[in-house]
């Protein structure tokens, strides 16, 4: 189970952001979580006078750094873009001509934020309506303005419709598309845009291709294995085109045996889990059942993975040491599409092996490392991880990484002093190319594309319209672009549909010849091998994926326009009747999840009135397995902790610095010091989430292998998160809860 909290790519890139005018910033803490990130906004502050809005329900220290803070109820958001929309449509702000030529269905989005007055969303968010008002102004007026959004906006119920409604103000605006506007998503680990990109995903081949027999019998050929072969590693054909269990819901797989008619009538029996913490998500203490109930455990990990020490098995519990980052090679992808070779540092010490050994190693066990490895092309010859890097290029068209090769990687990284940092161009052996080929980078000669949708530029220069992917009309209206919206320098002028074998000639205005049609019979941009589709376009200046309108209507998801919904354990169940949460879903991935039935089990906020606010700090990663190993990291921030209003902690009784514990709606509870901070409202608790090791009051420091427990041990927050999920993605709803506090 590999690592990935949410989609996305940002639009633009880091170096970018130097360009904009104002930045809004929603749900992120760039300056404790993504410190290169803030060095770029700063300088946007200080040498581009660009105005710093931050949304958060936490001043942070990024806040401390805006000109414009916004503090917010937790999974609220969706309120204060609807406000922002509405007062950029009465005041005449919105971007018409963009709108109209490159849009589609920006009038129902008019109409749902007409409800949302200053009024509603102060009611709803708790924001004043004058720092509303204040901020919409300063960010409408920008030209261009950039929107920024991390982990505040996926982990919720709604999550999905946060980073959709972000993206919407954004078209509404005409920020999308331009150099210094854009959505920045900031992402997570340090490749976690790779691994997205590679389909560690439980919905999806690599590349976004899906599931479908279409994309398995493409992948089947990239593989070089054969398609009938690979339906017969799974119980089913049906089975194989379904999504698997997500990370947020695999746990319930297990425990919860009903969910077994979802996967091929068993519960989930066994878990290998890689790269991961796995005690991260939402109510740990299921975790640890799943854990305690499964039949086989397997951790690969440098480190003894946080989890391993959480569930008390002691059989069939198995501690694989991987390699670390330095002591392997290949290739990253970061937040912004762009790729780096990582050299290796030092051969593998002790008995750690890579990553890719490992698992090489369980294919020849199970019997098909043949097939494993024939995609590299070259049998047991291959070249380590080149070829890889070729055989993903080659096959993730989707996302146009053909031009993407090792060499073209390595060459970039070589000479990463020739590029500049804030238009990613490089001079010399690298001239007018962009620092690590930001996908889509169409062919080998491509030189990558650092701004999406761009259409100032030629595609060949990393210009493109918005994609073509959901039909060219729509209930009779057309989703491509209107005329004089193509990209600088294209045959057509306005919009086209995606390229295939049908309507290259027509739209590139070339004649196939007998050889040429032969290679491309029933092909599409995604699926033709022979590169011919691609080459014919970019001579026409076509973006090989069609010239069509940016949807904002989703009509295939349970929500067509992003809506507020209150969370699932509100603090405001007066709202929940006018914003209620989505049906409970019998099948979402593989597992029946719970949204109506649980936030109307009972008024929570009566027996759980104190919200949680969770967050980073900055000195630990992730579970902090890794950086609670360091002795210099754990002396800086040793202890777990929540931040209390001094007013909240007076209401309480619990002073600064005493112990209190933490009682979760799920039943879990954690013993942690209170220290009482500012940084929150009176209503909210803040918890960092990088603590580990210690469980409701007891320490598992004991159950570590000699010499391998971390030096800094603490709470782990998500004992005491909520039961929620996103609902369209199956992100754990962490980032909304409710708890008890109590003086221990
Ligand atoms: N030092 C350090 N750096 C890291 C990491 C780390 O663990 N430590 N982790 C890495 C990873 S994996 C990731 S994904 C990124 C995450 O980077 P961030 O998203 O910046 O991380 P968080 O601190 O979890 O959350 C950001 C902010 O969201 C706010 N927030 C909470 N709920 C809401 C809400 O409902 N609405 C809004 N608007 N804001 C809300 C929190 O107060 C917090 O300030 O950081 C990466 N960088
Ligand atoms: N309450 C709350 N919960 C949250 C969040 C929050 O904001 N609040 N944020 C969520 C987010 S965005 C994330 S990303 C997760 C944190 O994400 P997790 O993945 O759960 O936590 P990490 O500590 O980053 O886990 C990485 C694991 O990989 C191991 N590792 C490191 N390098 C390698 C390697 O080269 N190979 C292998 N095989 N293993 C390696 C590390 O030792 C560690 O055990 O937490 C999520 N949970
Ligand atoms: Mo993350």
């Amino acid at each position: 189970m590999a690592n990935t909290w949410g989609y996305g790519a940002m639009t633009n890139h880091l170096g970018d952001m130097q360009n904009s005018k104002a930045i809004i910033i929603f749900g992120a803490n760039p300056a404790s979580n993504h410190p290169v990130a803030m060095q770029h906004i700063l300088k946007a502050k200080e040498q581009n006078g660009a105005k710093i809005i931050v949304v958060d329900p936490r001043y942070t220290k990024t806040a401390a750094k805006s000109d414009i803070y916004c503090r917010i109820r937790t999974g609220t958001d969706i309120a204060f873009m609807y406000g922002m929309i509405r007062l950029i449509k009465e005041n005449g702000w919105f971007d018409k001509s963009f709108i109209d030529d490159r849009v589609y269905g920006m009038e129902e989005i008019f109409k749902e934020c007409e409800e949302y007055t200053p009024e509603v969303v102060e009611d709803i968010t708790g924001c004043p309506k004058e720092i509303l008002i204040q901020a919409t102004t300063a960010f409408a007026a920008a030209e261009p303005g950039a929107l920024i959004w991390n982990q505040g906006w996926t982990q919720h119920t709604i999550g999905s419709s946060n980073t959709r409604l972000g993206s919407i103000l954004q078209l509404v605006l005409g920020n999308m598309g331009k150099t210094g506007g854009g959505c920045n998503i900031l992402r997570g680990h340090d490749n976690v845009q790779g691994s997205t990109d590679l389909g560690c995903l439980a919905d999806t081949l690599p590349g976004y291709y899906g599931l479908s027999e279409g994309s398995w019998k493409y992948f089947a050929k990239q593989w070089n294995v054969d398609y009938e072969w690979l339906k017969g590693r799974f119980k089913s054909k049906e089975m194989m085109e379904s999504k698997g269990f997500s990370l947020g819901l695999w746990i319930h797989g297990v425990n919860d045996e009903t969910n077994k008619v979802n996967n091929a009538g068993t519960p989930l029996k066994a878990l290998v889990c890689i790269g991961n913490g796995i005690s991260t998500i939402t109510q740990t203490h299921k975790v640890k059942e799943a854990l305690d109930k499964l039949e086989l455990v397997v951790f690969i990990d440098p480190y003894v993975n946080d989890a391993a020490v959480i569930t008390t098995r002691n059989d069939n519990l198995f501690l694989l040491p991987a390699a670390s980052q330095v002591e392997t090679e290949g290739t990253v992808v970061n937040t912004a599409r762009t790729a780096q070779w990582r050299y290796k540092v030092v051969d593998p010490l002790y008995e750690s092996r890579p990553d890719h050994e490992i698992l090489f190693d369980f294919a020849k066990r199970m019997g098909f490392y043949k097939e494993y490895i024939a995609g590299m092309g070259n049998g047991e010859k291959f070249v380590w991880p080149d070829n890889a890097t070729d055989e993903i290029a080659r096959s993730l068209k989707t996302i146009g990484l053909q031009g993407k090769t090792a060499a073209r990687i390595k060459k970039h990284t070589d000479n990463w002093h020739l590029f500049d940092s804030v238009s990613l161009k490089g001079k010399g052996t690298v001239k007018n190319e962009y620092y690590g080929l930001p996908w889509p980078c169409w062919d080998e000669s491509h030189p990558g594309s650092p701004v999406l949708y761009n259409i100032n530029l030629p595609v060949s220069q990393g210009g493109m319209g918005f994609r073509n992917r959901f039909g060219v009309e729509r209930n009779g209206v057309s989703l491509l672009s209107a005329e004089g919206s193509a990209p600088k320098g294209s045959r057509i002028k306005g919009g086209y549909a995606e390229i295939t074998s049908k309507n290259i000639e027509e739209l590139a205005g070339v004649k196939l010849n007998e050889e040429e049609k032969k290679a491309v019979e029933g092909k599409n941009w995604k699926t033709d091998d022979s590169g011919i589709l691609v080459k014919y376009a970019l001579q026409a200046g076509l973006a090989p994926y069609g010239n069509a309108r940016a949807r904002t209507i989703v009509w295939n998801f349970i929500d067509n326009i992003p809506k507020h919904r209150e969370p699932l354990h509100s603090f405001r169940p007066d709202l929940i009747k006018k914003y209620p949460a989505v049906k409970d879903n019998p099948k979402h991935f593989r597992t029946q999840v719970r949204y109506e039935s649980e936030q109307n089990a009972q008024v929570w906020v009566n027996d759980y009135p104190v919200n949680i606010v969770s967050g980073r700090i900055v000195e630990h990663m992730g579970t902090g397995t890794e950086t609670r190993a360091s002795k210099y990291l754990a002396e800086l921030a040793g202890e777990m902790y929540g931040e209390v209003h001094p007013e909240l902690g007076a209401k309480l009784g619990i002073k600064d610095g005493e112990m209190m514990w933490v009682y979760g709606t799920g039943g879990g509870k954690i013993k942690i010091k209170c220290k009482h901070s500012l940084r929150v409202d009176e209503k909210s608790v803040f918890l960092p989430q990088n603590f580990s090791g210690m469980w409701s009051g007891e320490h598992l420091g004991k159950r570590y292998p000699a010499g391998t427990a971390p030096y800094a041990f603490g709470e782990n927050s998500n004992q005491i998160t909520s039961y929620g999920y996103d609902q369209q993605t199956s992100c754990p709803e962490t980032k909304c809860s409710l708890v008890r506090l109590e003086k221990a």
